[in-house]
C-alpha cells in the first residue's frame, strides 16, 4: 500500500508553516494547524506584536519625542554645547512625565545622543561648541508610561555649505524610500535594498553596524531592521509591528571607528553623517508614523 497518510516527525518542519520544528510549534498544541500571528511571530523570532492599547501607548509616546525635537530645533544655533542640548531634552522629558531611555542605558552617561559632523552617532554631550555650518543628530529615545518610541533628525546650526545640504538630503530621501516599502507582505530586505539604492546612486554609503529594530515595550527588541540589503529577503511584514528605520548615511566611505570613550562613532575617513530616524507601525495597508514629523 501506499504511504497516503504522512507521519509528521518532532523534527520535521512544521505543517502550518511556521519555518519552526514540529515539536516547537503544533506538536500537542490546542490549535490543529496554524497558531495566530502573535504566538507565530513570538516563537519563530521572538517579535512581539502590538495591540490597539499598545499602539496608542507608543504613539503618546512618539508625540513626546517629536515635541522634544521640536523644541531642540528651535534653540539650535553656533555657539551653543551639545550639553546644552542635553539639558533641554533631560528637563522637557522629566517635565512631561517621562524617562529619557538613553541614560544609564549600557552605562550611557547622558539623556540623549548629539552627533556632530563626522560622528555617525552615539555622540556624549559635552562641552563641544557648534559652530557655523555644523550638522547636528539629536536622537530622542522617551518613556513614557512604560511605552518606548526612538526618533531622531539632523538640523543644522546656522548656514550649511553644500556637503552638509547634500548629506542631509540623501538621508532623508533614504528615510523616506525605506517607509514606502512598510506594508504587509513586503520584506525587512525590501526596506534595506530601497535605502541602500538610492544612497550608493548619489555617491553615498551606508553604515553597516548600526540597524533599526523594534522598539515599544523595550528600547531595544527583535527584529533588526538594516538599511542594506535584497528585495525579498528577510522577515516578512504584518500588522502590528512595531520598529525604527534610522539609515545613517556617509558622504565617504561606510567604515566606521568608535572613539576611545567607547561610545561615539565616527565615519573612518572622517566625512559627514547623516541620520534620520522614525518609529513606525505596520497597519493592514501599509503603516503609520508613531513619530510624526515633515521631512
Ligand atoms: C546600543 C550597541 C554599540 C542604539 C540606539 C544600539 C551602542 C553601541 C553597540 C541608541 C543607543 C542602537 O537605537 C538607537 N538609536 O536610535 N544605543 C544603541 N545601541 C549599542
Ligand atoms: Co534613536
Ligand atoms: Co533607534
Amino acid at each position: 500500500m501506499k504511504n497516503r497518510t504522512v507521519k509528521v516527525g518532532r523534527n520535521d518542519p512544521c505543517p502550518c508553516g511556521s519555518g519552526l520544528k514540529y515539536k516547537k510549534c503544533c506538536l500537542g498544541g490546542s490549535k490543529s494547524g496554524s497558531e495566530d500571528l502573535t504566538a507565530l511571530y513570538a516563537k519563530k523570532y521572538r517579535i512581539r506584536l502590538k495591540q490597539a492599547e499598545d499602539i496608542q501607548g507608543i504613539r503618546e509616546a512618539g508625540r513626546l519625542v517629536i515635541d522634544t525635537l521640536d523644541l531642540v530645533e528651535s534653540e539650535i544655533k553656533p555657539g551653543i554645547t551639545t550639553d546644552e542640548i542635553n539639558t533641554l531634552v533631560h528637563d522637557y522629558t522629566i517635565k512631561h512625565g517621562a524617562i529619557p531611555a538613553p541614560l544609564n542605558y549600557r552605562g550611557f552617561p547622558k539623556s540623549v545622543c548629539v552627533s556632530v559632523n563626522e560622528v555617525i552617532c552615539h555622540g556624549i554631550p559635552g562641552e563641544r561648541v557648534l559652530k557655523d555650518g555644523d550638522i547636528v543628530n539629536v536622537d530622542v529615545t522617551s518613556i513614557l508610561n512604560g511605552y518606548y518610541a526612538d526618533a531622531n533628525k539632523t538640523f543644522f546650526a546656522g548656514t550649511p555649505g553644500s556637503n552638509a545640504r547634500k548629506i542631509v538630503q540623501v538621508a532623508k530621501k533614504c528615510l523616506d524610500l525605506g517607509k514606502s516599502m512598510v506594508k504587509p507582505g513586503n520584506t525587512i530586505g525590501d526596506i534595506g535594498w530601497a535605502i541602500q539604492t538610492h544612497a550608493e546612486s548619489k555617491g553615498c554609503s551606508v553604515v553597516r553596524e548600526f540597524v533599526g529594530h523594534g522598539v515599544g515595550f523595550d528600547f531595544h527588541e527583535p527584529p533588526q531592521v538594516p538599511h542594506f540589503g535584497r528585495r525579498g529577503e528577510g522577515i516578512r511584514l504584518v500588522p502590528g509591528m512595531v520598529f525604527t528605520i534610522e539609515p545613517m548615511i556617509n558622504l565617504g566611505k561606510k567604515e566606521l571607528v568608535v572613539l576611545s570613550d567607547k561610545w561615539t562613532a565616527v565615519t573612518k575617513d572622517r566625512s559627514l553623517s547623516a541620520q534620520f530616524e522614525q518609529t513606525l507601525v505596520v497597519t493592514d495597508h501599509g503603516c503609520e508614523i508613531l513619530t510624526p514629523y515633515e521631512t
